[in-house]
């Protein structure tokens, strides 16, 4: 076709934006019926389409941990969504990407188009793929769900494929310095309904992750700070399993969270060690520094391995699940680009039975964990979800909380991620800049002052 009836097929509107307007010549080759793309990105359709009018972070700390919630609002008044964008130890930097940043690139967008601002927002920066942008994104990624669903009068997860489970299956979080106290914080789960409960081991005069020994060394002066030590942890562990498995036999399942802290061969031995055991899953075992070490472990046990919370780059996960190296993936989705990313690394999982067990402790906020359970529900290929039980002041700040009954997390059936932020009330919970919880992280030491991983 030569290019004079090319133009002829075109509508007019199309072609006088494409070749009068001086700047898109390419949009004289868009297909009959497709009109040359507005200046502001190309989002908006018509008059009457709906347009993002402002995007901000909201700051609060109902529980004491300093959460980062982000509103996107429309031009449909009421009509706004909500997503998490929880980078506890960092908040200020995510509200800084969000209000300064993203706020006016999104502004006058059509919030319809999620994969396609997710890609915008995504290269904006030419830099990317750090927590602080990633967070950003992904809170506002959750929030244009949540639009969606509202706009379409359905929950997320039916957006997403719809019901694959009646309801969530959620890990507690026990911990103990011996058997004994081990078991007794393990009971509590069980008699609550909890089939599934991960157990972390305090080991005396040292600050392991998890519980609160009471009784942790602290190191004074030029070298402040918490005192581990891998090898009296690496030789703990063990023990309380073995304690664990011999009084509560086969019928629970358990987890645990190396946290990073070991040194790979140690890790190495820890999960050959456990191995006997059938844990549901190890967590961690190594930093995101040393994903080389999967295959190592991978060819010495068959100890499940979950790993993720820590990425942001598809170069850290990509290869573990393609290469068989790991069972659960564990990302934080506001980490990783949220829903959007959520939902294709669960599909890839899917073709190499990795199962999902997403990241979800008191620093993914309520909004995360609906977002996290609208993944949760629609993923053939879930393993658990980690989970917290709210309560109090959280339950009013964020009205619709997703809440844990019987050991499983049920979400309500209201469209969008069904839950909402209450702001004045929010207001009344501050975050201050300086918690003991978030500034603890790089002040773990060992016993001769060396700097350890968190
Ligand atoms: C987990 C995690 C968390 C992190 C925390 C850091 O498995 O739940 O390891 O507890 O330590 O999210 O802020
Ligand atoms: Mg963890």
């Amino acid at each position: 076709m030569d290019r004079r009836n090319f133009v002829g097929k075109l509508s007019a509107g199309a072609a006088l934006a494409g070749l009068f307007a001086g700047r898109n010549t390419f949009a004289a080759t868009l297909p009959q019926g497709a009109q040359a793309e507005p200046e502001n990105g190309g989002e908006s359709r018509g008059e009457g389409a709906l347009k993002i009018t402002r995007v901000r972070s909201i700051l609060t700390a109902p529980y004491g941990i300093r959460l980062v919630i982000v509103k996107v609002e429309t031009s449909d008044p009421g009509l706004y969504g909500l997503g998490c964008a929880t980078f506890t130890q960092r908040p200020r930097t995510v509200q800084t990407a969000v209000d300064t940043y993203l706020d006016p690139f999104l502004r006058g967008r059509n919030p319809d188009n999620i994969e396609d601002l997710w890609q915008a927002m995504f290269q904006s920066s030419y830099w990317r793929n750090g927590p602080v942008l990633m967070n950003g994104l992904s809170g506002v990624d959750a929030a244009l769900w949540d639009i969606k669903g509202k706009r379409a009068g359905m929950p997320v997860y039916q957006l997403l494929g719809g019901r694959c489970r009646t309801a969530v299956p959620v890990y507690g979080h026990a911990s103990g310095s011996d058997g004994e106290s081990a078991l007794a914080s393990v009971t509590k789960f069980l008699e609550r309904g909890y089939k599934y409960v991960r157990v972390q081991v305090g080991v005396k005069g040292q600050s392991a992750y998890g519980p609160r020994t009471g009784d942790e060394k602290k190191l004074q002066g030029h070298f402040e700070g918490d005192v581990f030590e891998p090898t009296p942890y690496q030789l703990a562990v063990p023990k309380v399993f073995d304690y664990l498995r011999q009084e509560l036999g086969d019928e629970v399942e358990l987890l645990h969270d190396v946290h990073e802290r070991l040194h790979p061969i140690q890790a190495i031995k820890l999960a050959k060690d456990l191995e006997v055991h059938r844990l549901f899953f190890l967590e961690d075992p190594f930093a995101p520094e040393d994903i080389g070490y999967f295959k190592h472990l991978r060819h010495q046990c068959a100890t499940p391995i979950a790993m993720g919370e820590l990425f942001n780059n598809p170069n850290e996960w990509v290869g573990l699940i393609s290469e068989r190296l790991i069972d659960f993936i564990r990302c934080h989705v506001s980490q990783i680009g949220g829903i959007t990313m959520g939902r294709k690394i669960a599909a890839l999982c899917d073709f190499f039975r990795v199962r999902t067990a997403w990241h979800g402790p008191g620093d993914t906020s309520p909004v995360g964990h609906a977002a996290n359970l609208a993944l949760d529900l629609s993923t053939w290929n879930f393993g658990i979800q980690e989970g917290r039980e709210f309560q109090g002041a959280t339950l009013d700040v964020f009205p619709g909380c997703p809440e844990i009954k019987n050991g499983l997390f049920h979400v309500n059936e209201k469209p969008g991620l069904g839950i909402d932020i209450d702001e004045k009330l929010a207001a009344k919970f501050p975050i201050k800049d300086n918690p003991p919880f978030d500034l603890k992280w790089g002040k773990l030491r060992g016993a001769d002052g060396t700097i350890r991983r968190p």
